[in-house]
């Protein structure tokens, strides 16, 4: 296994992306993990923030891969799927995938995905794949209306260290076979509510209704709008699922 062979627990810490990152630049090798209780500055995309209070659950990742840059914008929005199979396996629900990185339960967000990619002489030097979960979070210490918390989802706390490994070993077993160029798009098409879906994108100011089609090799959502019209978003682009149905199994 390689992802999670070495896992350095912190507590309180500013961005577990950032402290990965300056490990990376020290040499440390592929699949350690830095995992934190409470973040101060935890990351969202394009400057925004990920509130990060004791209960949820938030770990980097770094990433060697040696790939061309376009399968690593891949590989991050592919990188949802091991956390909804995670969240699958722990609370027996059917998480949905909102492109680029969400992953949704009954609508909530209650996991999102930040990967930042480090070049040096325009080719790719590592990546920080980072993962942020509600997972025991109290809603109410969020300022977020449309979070949700695994701990509801499943009716009981969630055991965050069992929750770990799982994840690590759905991180694994997904980044192993993404390297030998399978792209699981299948089983991504299972859990996404943007394929196939009612959709609409934001594209800058506008927004546009459609349905979604496929990813492009780079990763890029490809849909139809409903005049007839071929769009690719790239994940600066937030989609809004129209259908918000979910799948419930029932416990085992
Ligand atoms: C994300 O950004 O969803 C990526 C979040 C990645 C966080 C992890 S935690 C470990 C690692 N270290 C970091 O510093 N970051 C990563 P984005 O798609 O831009 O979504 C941000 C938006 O999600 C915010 O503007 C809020 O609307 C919402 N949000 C913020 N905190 C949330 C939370 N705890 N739960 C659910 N939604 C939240």
């Amino acid at each position: 296994m390689l992802i999670g062979r070495k896992v350095l627990v912190k507590g309180e810490v500013d961005s577990t992306n950032d402290i990965a990152k300056a490990l990376a630049i020290e040499g440390e090798p592929e699949g350690t993990v830095v995992s934190a209780s409470e973040q101060t500055g935890g990351k969202g995309r394009t400057g925004r923030h990920w509130e990060s209070p004791e209960g949820g659950l938030y770990l980097s990742i770094i990433l060697r891969p040696d790939l061309p840059a376009q399968d690593l914008t891949l590989l991050t929005v592919l990188s949802c799927l091991p956390v909804a199979q995670a969240i699958e396996e722990v609370c027996k629900v059917v998480p949905r995938i909102k492109w680029p990185n969400d992953v949704r339960v009954d609508g909530k967000k209650v996991a999102g995905i930040l990967t930042e990619v480090c070049y040096r002489g325009g080719e790719p030097r590592f990546m920080v794949l980072g993962i942020g979960i509600d997972l025991n979070t109290d809603l109410s210490a969020l300022n977020v209306p449309e979070a949700g918390s695994l701990k509801d989802v499943c009716e009981r706390d969630v055991d965050p260290e069992h929750f770990l490994n799982v994840l690590l070993f759905k991180l694994d077993e997904f980044y192993e076979k993404f390297k030998k160029g399978d792209r699981n798009l299948d089983l991504y098409t299972r859990y996404s509510e943007s394929l196939g879906q009612d959709i609409e994108v934001r594209l800058g100011d506008q927004k546009v209704k459609g349905r979604g089609m496929h990813l492009d090799p780079d990763g890029a959502l490809v849909f139809r709008s409903e005049d007839g019209m071929i769009y690719r978003a790239t994940s600066v682009h937030d989609v809004v699922p129209l259908d918000r149905g979910q799948v419930r199994f029932d416990s085992k």
